[in-house]
Parts: C-alpha cells; structure tokens; sequence
C-alpha cells in the first residue's frame, strides 16, 4: 500500500463548512485535513448525496433474489413480487436491523462471559477484581455465595449465563427474570415477549423475516420489542454485570475530553472500540512499559480513547477521552499517534486508509472486526498479557516515525468526570440518608427542586452537525432542573463542553437542580457539586439506566412507565442504538429520536410505534429534529408523569 491515497474522491470545499461539528477540535482538524488532501467521512458522505428516497423510508427489499422490489409511497407499484407491501417491508427491516444491534451486544456479553470463565478458572490472564459485584449478582440470581471462595461463585455466575444460551426450554432467559423488575416481566409474559436463549432468538427472527415466512406487520413489531429485550439482557445487563465483577464497579473519577488530551512529547495510543477485555490489558501494559517509552525518548505514553472502549476505561481507569465516533479518523489526522487499537463495533474501514498518510499504525485484536492494511494480534484471555505488551512495544517503536510538520493537536480540552455507577450513585446519596439512599432524590423529585431524569444516549451521526443537537437539548433540560445521565458517544459529546464538571452545575442547572446537586456533592465529600450529567459509561452500561430507572420504581411502588423520566438518542447511527432504544420503550420509557430511523414509509409501523405501543408497555417513539422543540416534548411528558404520581 502506498503512503498517499487516492485523492480522486477528495470533494474540495463542500463538506469542509465549519457547520459540521459544534467542537472546535474536531472543525480545526477538517481545515488541516482539507489542507492535507486527506479525506473523510464528510467527503465520503458528500459523495453518497442525495441518499436513496426508497432507502430513506425504509421501503425497500432484498430479502429474496427476486429483488430488489421496492414500493412507491406516492403510486404503483403498492407490492414487492412477492405481494409485500410497504407496512410488511418496513417491519421486516425494522426488526432485522434490531437483531442486528442485538447480536452485537449479545456477542460483546459472550466474550465478556467466557472471559470470566476462563478467568474463574484461572486459566486466563485476567483477575476477577469486582467482588462486591460478585454477591450483587448471585444472589439475584439466587446463587449461594457466604462462604466460598469468589472464583467458585464467579464461575458459577458465567455458567448461568451460558446456560441462557443453552435454553432449549420455553422458559425466559434466566438473567432477564433475575434482573428486570417483576412488573415489567408480568407485562412482557402477557404480551408474549419474553426472550428465551439470547442466540435463539436472533435465529428465531431473522427466519420470520426471510421470503414467505412472517406477513404480519404487527407480529413482525412485537418481534422487534422481543428484540430489544434479548438486546437488553442478554446484551446490556448480562454484559454489565459480567464486565463489573471482571473490572470492578467504576467510581467517579476526574479525567479529561477531547482532541487534546493527546500529547506533544508522549507516545499516543488511541483505545477505539467496545470490549474493555481489550483496553483494561492496554492500559496495564501502557503502565508498565512506560520505562520502554522514556528509553526511546518520549515522555511516557499518553492513552486515550474513542467510542466506547474510551467510556470503558474512562469509567475504570479515568483514561482521557479523545473524542466520539465522528473524531475517530480526526485522531489520527493530528500526525500525533503512534497507533490505534481496535476490536469490535463502530469503527470505520477508512481508518486504515487516513492512517496511511501517517506513521500511525492499527491493530485489529478480534478474529471477526480485522481491517485489510492492520496488524492483526487476536486476543484470547490466555494470551492477553503477550498481546498487549506487544501491542504497547509497537507503538513505541513507531515514536521514532512521527513526523514533526504533521503534528497538530489542537488546544482543546476538558475536565470531565466519569465512573457514575448505580452503585457509586447510591454511594453518593447515601451520604445524606444511609438507611435509605434514594429518598434525598425522590424527596427532591417531589419537592420539584429535580423536575425529573433524562438519559440521552447513543452516537454522533454524519447527518447532523457533530454534538449541536445533544449539546443544545441537554442544556435547555439542565435549565429546566432536569437531572441528566449519559452513555456512549452523546457521554463523550457532553464531556468535552463542561457538563460533567461541578463548574457545569453553575454553568448549565436550574436552581432547584443546582442546589441538589450542591449538597450532595457536599455532603458525599467531593467538596463540590456533582456534575449536572453524570456519565454512566458505555452504550452496554446503558444497563445501569435500566438498574437506576428499576430501582427509583421499586422504591416508590410503581412501574418504570409512570416515572418522570425520558430517554433520548439525539445523533443515532448504529443497529445498536435502535436496539437499545427499543428496550428503553419496553420498559416504559418515552425514547427520543433525532434522526429519521428508516420507517416513515410504512404508515402502520410509524403509528405503532410512535403511539400503540405505549398502551401496550407505556413507553413509545418520538422523533424529533430540533433539540429545543425535543427538549420541550420531554418536559411535557415529564410534567404529565408527574401529575400522574400526583406530585
Ligand atoms: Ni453506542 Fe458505543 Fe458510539 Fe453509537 Fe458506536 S461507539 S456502542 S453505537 S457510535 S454510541
Ligand atoms: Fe421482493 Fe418479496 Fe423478495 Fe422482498 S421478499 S425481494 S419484496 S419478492
């Protein structure tokens, strides 16, 4: 491979406006890309446009090689060949796409579990660190654990998971009933949703939505919430929960986001991807080879993250954000880093490609996430030590080839604080009241000091402007005293703005909030307010959402559906992010969308699931462009919630 791409799709000028990003980082870095020849994925986006109208509604198939068909909302034909028809086509890509973001978490949790059990046994280069997390979740999963040692109950936790998908009964996965509240599980059981075996089901639904098989749009829908159930639990929670006892249960911590935490005179490693099996080992091994580094002459080595993987070790290890997913390939174009790992989910093929124009090198570690001009280091859990010292060696060697003139890190940088498990949240209240650590919140609730809580999760997503959309709703919630929590890439854009600084309480919350968040943040000892959002982790750590939202509902007697709270995905792109939105709706929470998902061409499925479905679970869809007016569809609801409770 040559050092220089093919500059042929290299569009000058269009998509360089400064309007593609609020982030001053990332907009310096498209003028130095632009200046550089170098494109990315605004270009590439350019060249896409205008984007498929058929595609856009969702009204498309290809489920058969007798198509593609596609169906005209505006005219004939009405049908596929098949006899299809817009409603049937739009429902089976909605829950194909829902399967897909299931599979990715229900893999992700796979080989969080194996590596527990590999780890239990002592077979691997992992040790089991989260031992308070170990007897949370056996004894809801009604394993006994006084008295034995922690290997043999962590064992016998990652063989009850592995059970669930070995479930050749009709009975529900296991680590749902355990862990979901008991109404919700009564209202899916009614309903005739309630997953089995995790793998199953994905075999189960992507059958149903094969050529002559499922022609009910509204069956079809009631698969896509089943879907989003064997996302959030043989997805999120399972793999929480396994991933806390391997890692340990985060606790807050100070760190810092943006393009400038990468440094000047250190080796730069950027940690991109999901699976904290992969960067908990290169944090340790960047430790511990740091001498190695200050031997070739740098100053250490400087890590820092993209995407999740960076949420991950954030939360753990208080690694530094680099940036979310549209800063990925803006990483590597400072010149500044010596190597970027991967593993799996959201990283973009073109990596490969900028980093051909720098001496950067990318490491793939999963036998199914490699990239055709990477290094490849496939990790197991009993060669993680020798992978990782290797990767780490790699990328200090490679020091000696960063080249000076292309070195350009923007200025800008932030303090951001991570690591609010619900554990460390309850933590934090129980300062005020250690009998019962949610009533100083309900209290608040009630009092109206805190109107209610939003999690906004999910990605950035080239459509729209980088950040604006989350930035401008999130403040217009704070003002209205509204607590706010966030995982993924929406965590990392509010990261790099201040909101999860105890300045931000100042700077962003209403009264009421500020005030709340003051004393406990006094009161807790941090010296200082909490942040006004709290970082809750990874797209998988939207589980912790889940376990809050349980948890407030259990305390006050009611079912998640009736709590003021709202959740929103303002800049989703992923299969992932509609999955977990479609858990959040099952669970009985209106869900924001600011991006059109794929539907509108079915005007069944865009009735369902913007308003049927809340009568059915209490939760539903909305989208929504502008973050003001999406702000305000959330207060309201919240205020109707809120008159509900009778408060
Ligand atoms: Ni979530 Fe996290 Fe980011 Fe979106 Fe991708 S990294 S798993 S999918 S883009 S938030
Ligand atoms: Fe066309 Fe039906 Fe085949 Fe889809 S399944 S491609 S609508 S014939």
């Amino acid at each position: 491979m040559s050092n220089h791409h093919d500059h042929s799709h290299y569009t000058e000028g269009i998509m360089f406006a400064d309007d593609r990003s609020v982030d001053p980082a990332v907009v310096e870095m498209l003028h130095k890309a632009k200046k550089e020849h170098i494109e990315t994925i605004h270009d590439r986006y350019a060249q896409q446009l205008p984007q498929c109208g058929f595609g856009d509604l969702g009204i498309c198939c290809r489920n058969c090689l007798q198509g593609p068909c596609r169906v005209n909302p505006f005219g004939e034909p009405k049908e596929g060949i098949c006899g299809a028809d817009a409603d049937l086509i739009v429902a089976r890509n909605l829950l194909r796409t829902i399967v897909g973001g299931a599979s990715s978490h229900v893999d992700h949790s796979y080989m969080a579990i194996h590596c527990l059990k590999e780890a239990a046994l002592g077979k691997a280069d992992y040790e089991i660190k989260g031992a308070a997390k170990i007897k949370t979740v056996a004894a809801k999963l009604g394993i006994p654990y006084e008295g034995r040692p922690d290997n043999e109950v962590a064992a016998e936790i990652a063989d009850v998971a592995f059970a669930d998908f070995g479930n050749t009964t009709s009975e529900p996965m296991r680590w749902l009933t355990a862990t979901a509240p008991q109404e919700r599980v009564d209202k899916w059981a009614e309903l005739g949703i309630l997953p089995t075996n995790p793998d199953r089901e994905v075999r189960v639904a992507m059958h149903q939505t094969t050529m002559g098989v499922d022609g009910s749009p509204v069956n079809l829908l009631l698969s896509s919430l089943k879907a989003g159930l064997v996302d959030g639990y043989g997805g999120l929670q399972m793999g929480t929960d396994v991933q806390d006892i391997l890692f340990g249960i985060p606790e807050p911590v100070k760190s810092e986001a943006n393009l400038g935490v990468l440094s000047s005179d250190k080796v730069n490693i950027v940690v991109h991807g999901h699976m904290p099996e992969i960067s908990e080992k290169i944090v340790e091994w960047s430790k511990k080879l740091e001498g190695e580094a200050i031997a070739v002459g740098a100053a250490g080595i400087q890590l820092a993250g993209i995407c999740c993987s960076g949420n991950e070790i954030l939360m753990r290890q208080g690694v530094p954000l680099a940036g979310n997913y549209l800063s990925q390939e803006l990483a590597i174009i400072t010149g500044a880093v010596e190597l970027m790992v991967v593993d799996v989910q959201c990283f973009m093929p073109s990596i490969t490609k900028v980093a051909s124009c720098y001496h950067t090198k990318v490491v793939t570690t999963t036998p199914i996430g490699q990239l055709p001009d990477a290094e490849h280091f496939p990790f197991t859990p009993d060669t993680a030590d020798e992978k990782a010292a290797a990767i780490v060696r790699m990328a200090i060697a490679n020091y000696a080839n960063r080249d000076p003139r292309k070195v350009q890190i923007p200025a800008y940088r932030c303090e951001a604080w991570g690591g609010f498990s619900v554990e460390s949240i309850v933590g934090a209240l129980s300062a005020l009241d250690a009998e019962q650590p949610l009533k100083p919140l309900v209290d608040n609730i009630v009092a109206g000091n805190v109107f209610g809580a939003v999690g906004v999760v999910g990605c950035n997503n080239v459509k729209i402007r980088q950040d604006y959309q989350t930035v401008e709703m999130i403040k217009h919630l704070l003002a209205n005293n509204v607590l706010v929590v966030a995982t993924g890439c929406t965590a990392i854009a509010l990261a790099k703005y201040g909101f999860m600084t105890p300045e931000g309480a100042e700077m962003y919350a209403g009264d009421g909030l500020k005030a709340v968040l003051t004393a406990v943040g006094e009161a807790a000892g941090l010296g200082a307010p909490l942040p006004p959002v709290l970082h809750m982790g990874s797209c998988v750590d939207n589980s912790r959402i889940g376990d809050l939202l349980g948890a407030l509902a259990g305390y006050l007697g009611v079912s998640i559906a009736d709590l003021p709270v709202a959740a929103s995905a303002p800049e989703l792109q992923h299969e992932k992010a509609v999955s977990i939105g479609t858990w959040a709706v099952a669970l009985g929470v209106l869900t924001h969308c600011g991006v059109v998902p794929p539907i509108l061409g079915s005007p069944l499925v865009t009735k369902v699931l913007t308003d049927d479905v809340e009568g059915l679970v209490g939760g539903k869809f909305f989208v929504e462009l502008d973050p003001i007016k999406s702000a305000d569809i959330m207060l309201e609801h919240i205020a109707a919630k809120r008159k509900a409770l009778g408060i």
